[in-house]
């Protein structure tokens, strides 16, 4: 999580091991193009600044976070990949769906977790407002992709 004394980009490098030999699926929802696409230009760049080729880099988009697991569900199934990341942001409306897709993609990613064979990293902006989600993906709160990056490359390496 992101707060006032933690960056999201702030990571020791030293501490990340090569992912040079490493694949990665990545799975990007398409509401709030804005946020999800700058959350995956620092997935990727990360991956990369840690030696991932970029033919090893997958990315398939899906329409909305909620189909981040399915579509997650599908990259497992790739015998290639180390690690899946998914990239999603979801903003707090006036009605209640928030609440149901937040809870719904949280479960269903943490259950990928427990019954697949690679990590699959949760790379969910939950915000109260825009403002909140631009802070978080490259803004002055850092980057949520930059830290699934890490995330992804350390856990594949688990
Ligand atoms: N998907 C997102 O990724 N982010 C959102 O902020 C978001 N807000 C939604 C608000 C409403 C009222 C609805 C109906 C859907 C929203 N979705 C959002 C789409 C959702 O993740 C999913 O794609 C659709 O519900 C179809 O399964």
């Amino acid at each position: 999580m992101a707060t006032a004394l933690h960056n999201l980009s702030d990571y020791d490098f030293d501490q990340v091991p090569d992912a040079s030999n490493m694949c990665f699926g990545i799975v990007v929802a398409e509401w709030n193009p804005e946020i999800t696409g700058a959350l995956l230009d620092g997935a990727v760049k990360t991956l990369k600044k840690h030696g991932a080729l970029p033919e090893n880099i997958h990315v398939k988009t899906v329409p909305g976070s909620f189909e981040l697991i399915y579509g997650a569900q599908q990259m497992c199934k790739n015998d290639g990949f180390d690690a899946v990341i998914v990239l999603g942001s979801v903003i707090r409306g006036e009605t209640p769906h928030f609440d149901y897709i937040c809870e719904g993609v949280t479960f269903g990613i943490a259950k990928l977790n427990a019954s697949q064979n690679i990590p699959v990293v949760y790379g969910l902006l939950t915000t109260n407002d825009l403002q909140q989600a631009k802070d978080r993906s490259g803004g002055k709160l850092g980057n949520k992709g930059d830290e699934c990056a890490v995330v992804a490359i350390k856990m594949a390496k688990f």
